[in-house]
């Protein structure tokens, strides 16, 4: 039995790859795994069914057998420790690399997700403009560190890992919206190499086909 993913039936940015489920559809691509999709409305996210899988109501979720899991770092991580592509053999290199995950999410991801709800929510308010300033200049200091890191290298830290699939998801939320990717050239080309995984184009693609009436809803 393939595993199951739930998914926006109708995602705000119809089908632009920021939805997070494109970051389980990606690793699952990454590794090679056959999923089934089904598409959960904004009421069903909010119902018994699907608050027994995730507890906040959100997507994605991830269903294995009798397995139930829910956050994409922890389903990204449960799929790159059992099949291989994801995580370096070396147990030193594998630990770096759950430590890049953990980096996207809780280091560089915050202040990118704070300018989203600003930039959505709050823009219309008095001290919207400077609030999006704030949030853009706490953003700055983490782009440029973690191009001081990246360098000339191709990936984060080695081959390409979980890390990496994490990372440039994250930095392509910032990217949609606003055009201070584009000042850090090495960041820039970083996520051009990851979309220009045939991983990520499969799963990007598979993810648009919900909005373009390609996929059925599962
Ligand atoms: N930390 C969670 C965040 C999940 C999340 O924010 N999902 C969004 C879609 S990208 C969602 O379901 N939003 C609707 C809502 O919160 O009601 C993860 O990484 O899985």
């Amino acid at each position: 039995m393939l595993p199951i993913i739930t998914a926006f039936e109708n995602s705000p940015d119809r089908g632009a790859g920021l939805a997070r489920d494109m970051r389980v559809r990606w690793a699952l691509e990454e590794v090679g795994r056959p999923y089934d999709v089904r598409l959960v409305s904004f009421k069903e996210m909010q119902e018994p069914a699907h608050l027994a899988l995730h507890p906040f109501g959100q997507i994605p979720t991830y269903e294995e057998g009798d397995l139930a899991l829910f956050e994409t770092g922890s389903i990204v991580l449960h799929l790159a420790r059992h099949h291989a592509g994801l995580l370096p053999e070396d147990a030193n290199a594998r630990a770096r690399a759950i430590t890049w995950m953990f980096a996207a999410l809780d280091t560089v991801e915050p202040p990118i997700l704070d300018r989203e709800t600003t930039r959505l929510f709050e823009g219309d308010r008095s001290w919207g403009p400077e609030r999006l300033r704030l949030t853009e200049a706490r953003i700055r200091p983490r782009l440029s560190q973690l191009s001081a890191h990246l360098g000339d290298a191709v990936w984060l830290d080695g081959a390409f890992s979980a890390g990496d699939l994490m990372m440039v998801s994250v930095l392509l939320r910032l990217r949609h919206s606003s055009p201070m990717l584009n000042d850090v050239p090495n960041l820039a080309a970083y996520v051009a190499r990851g979309e220009a995984r045939p991983a990520y184009k499969r799963a990007f693609a598979a993810q648009l086909a919900v909005f373009t009436g390609k996929a059925s809803r599962g």
